[in-house]
């Protein structure tokens, strides 16, 4: 009979010892997350553990992730970073039942590698980015050490004492640090919101300047009327988004400064937002598509862009191309969040619509798309043109330098790869009618698209009728009437681009440069 009191007596303890863990863990996150509220919101500790595992994370396992998770990727990697954090404080908890010390230690260890990870990042703003880590250990060590002393009586003496001071004191003791960590990170979250706030108040106040050269407008036709194809224009709510930061950089528009300086830049400047607004402006239709996108892929959106030409802000800096001489090849665009993208300077200044784009679909940029300025070049896959927040142009070279991703095995350039896909119908569709609409969109930014075939079966390729073109860095719709017989098929669908070269038919990954292969649909007529 006592035995089995006994028993209860410890197992109830050992609970508490593992609530003292998890108590000992939300302390440090709150308090951590206060800290960073002041020294920089982006020096959490989920925030570098998770940003520095994205930075190590080998492609595969990113291609996977993004793959499976799609733009909840970013969640998935935060909840599992909390979750282990839960289960490494259960067992420190239950740990310091018996070793006080040990248990506390294994808080700041835990803390150290917060630090370390802060440093690490690409953006660390300095040792005061490990504050934050190293603050919320102490306070979560601390709470851990104290907890563990409330049950540090005996099972009998407990027992003895049961409803008595030991498990009082530890309930209060715990009721305490749950108020008090819940008030640190509300304080926490409400000192970053007003942070924001400067960023936010800076967006709204701007007032976008009338383009000097304005899109030529949409010709009639580029949206097909066709069930279930892409919106031409993708509103900005609903466009893709693919980056590393866990926390969307908010920027003063006030503050911000893009400054441009390195080899062959006989004028090095530092460009404020306003005086990007007092230079004339151009607007610009332009389809944006990351290079992680599979065959059928969803990462592509399109925009109607207002910005300065990049070109012409280079030659300001006494750039020239390498063709004319120009000692850099690559353009390095830096991030506030420390990313890199390092772009073929002759792209950029060979006359096409590189631009420094300060709105989205007529209004400025979402904090999401990169506010308050953001690099695009049609042709050029995201990863190695379209920087978001971008602070610093730098003119390097190829040889000298490998920008974020390259370092991380994806290919240095990435000129966009001709593609065509099957909007509707829908994989594994059982459509009925007697004729059916096959309808989609190909792209091939910078050279456009002339032709698009769709294949039944195995049978012959049979033209696409197109959309109109709005210009050759847009994406151009297509659709098929297809008399369908009753059965299971497999409908493909290919493109030819604007210099006559045929979609290829060779199946890739999306590592290095891009997925190539015809897309296809399985779907079940009768
Ligand atoms: N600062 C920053 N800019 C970035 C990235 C990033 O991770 N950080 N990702 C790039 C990639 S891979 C792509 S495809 C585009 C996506 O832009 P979007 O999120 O506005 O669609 O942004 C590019 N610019
Ligand atoms: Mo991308």
């Amino acid at each position: 009979m006592e035995g089995v009191s006994t028993f209860r007596t410890s197992l109830f303890r050992g609970a508490l010892g593992a609530v003292s863990g998890l108590l000992a863990g939300y302390t440090a996150l709150a308090v951590a997350e206060l800290v960073a509220s002041v020294v920089r919101p982006q020096a959490g500790p989920v925030t570098v553990v998770g940003g520095a595992a994205i930075d190590r994370t080998p492609a595969g396992v990113k291609d996977f992730a993004i793959r499976t998770f799609g733009e909840n990727d970013k969640l998935v990697l935060q909840l599992g970073i909390l979750a282990a954090l839960g289960f490494l404080g259960v067992l420190l908890g239950i740990i310091s039942l018996r070793h006080r010390r040990t248990g506390a230690a294994g808080v700041l260890l835990f803390g150290l590698i917060g630090a370390a990870a802060a440093l690490s990042r690409p953006d660390t703003g300095g040792i005061a980015d490990a504050l934050p880590s190293m603050a919320g250990a102490a306070a979560g060590a601390a709470i851990l050490y104290l907890l563990a002393g409330k049950l540090s009586a005996t099972p009998t003496q407990a027992a003895a004492t049961d409803g008595g001071w030991s498990r009082r004191g530890f309930l209060v003791a715990a009721s305490v640090t749950a108020v008090g960590a819940t008030a640190a990170g509300a304080l926490g979250r409400t000192l970053t919101g007003r942070r924001a706030q400067g960023a936010v108040a800076s967006r709204s106040a701007v007032k976008l300047p009338a383009p000097s050269s304005p899109a030529q407008p949409l010709p009639r036709g580029v949206q097909l009327k066709a069930e279930g194809i892409s919106s031409f224009t993708t509103p900005n709510s609903e466009f893709y988004r693919v980056d590393t930061a866990l926390v969307v950089p908010r920027i003063d528009s006030d503050t911000w400064r893009l400054r441009v300086h390195g080899k062959g830049v006989t004028r090095p400047r530092t460009y404020t937002f306003r005086d990007l607004l007092d230079r004339p402006l151009i607007e610009r239709d332009i389809t944006l598509t990351c290079v992680s996108n599979e065959v059928g892929g969803p990462y592509i959106g399109h925009a109607r862009w207002l910005g300065v030409r990049l070109d012409d802000l280079l030659r300001e800096c006494g750039v020239k191309p390498p063709s004319k001489g120009g000692k850099a090849d690559q353009l390095i665009a830096r991030s506030v969040d420390g990313m890199t993208l390092g772009s073929p300077v002759e792209d950029v200044m060979d006359g096409r619509d590189a631009i420094l784009a300060v709105a989205m679909n007529g209004e400025p940029l979402p904090f999401e798309h990169g506010f308050p300025v953001r690099m695009l070049v049609p042709g050029l896959y995201g990863y190695v043109s379209a920087c978001k927040w971008i602070e610093d142009i730098e003119l390097t070279t190829f040889d000298s330098y490998d920008a974020y991703w390259v370092k991380r095995k994806w290919a240095r350039k990435g000129p966009i790869k001709t593609q065509a896909r099957i909007d509707t119908p829908k994989p594994f569709a059982r459509p009925t009618a007697a004729t059916v609409t096959i309808a989609g969109v190909a792209w091939a930014q910078h050279r456009g698209i002339r032709r698009v075939e769709v294949r039944i079966d195995d049978g012959p390729w049979q033209d696409a009728d197109l959309a109109a073109q709005a210009t050759v860095d847009t994406w151009r719709q297509w659709s098929y009437p297809w008399k369908t017989t009753p059965g299971g098929h497999t409908l493909t669908v290919r493109a030819t681009d604007g210099t006559g070269q045929v979609q290829t038919e060779e199946r890739t990954r999306t590592i290095p440069d891009g997925a190539s292969g015809w897309h296809s649909v399985f779907v079940t007529a009768g």
